[in-house]
């Protein structure tokens, strides 16, 4: 992620998006960063990534998909409510 200018007001909330803030697929493109391997869909094989980190204590940003700075059951709850949503190329990878 890059940076703008320091004066400028942050461009999303500081505080990371959870579960209960996903509600559609608007949400999924907009407030997190879903499709962990960038295929342009939210699909089982994201939620298995997101798992497999999680069972393995592994932290990747593309796993961190509300941008917390963990990979937990909140990143996995996340992805799995976004199953089967379309969204573009992410602004976060
Ligand atoms: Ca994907
Ligand atoms: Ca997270």
């Amino acid at each position: 992620m890059v940076e703008k200018a320091a004066s400028a007001a942050p461009s999303f909330a500081l505080v990371a998006p959870g579960p209960s803030d996903i509600t559609n697929c608007d949400d999924c493109q907009n407030l997190v960063n879903v499709d962990v391997d960038s295929d342009g869909r939210v699909t089982t094989a994201d939620l298995l990534i997101v798992y497999s980190n999680i069972q393995k204590k592994i932290y990747t940003a593309a796993s961190d998909v509300n941008s917390d700075g963990l990979v937990n059951m909140d990143d996995f709850t996340i992805v799995k409510r976004c199953l089967g949503c379309t969204v573009s190329a992410s602004p976060f990878n």
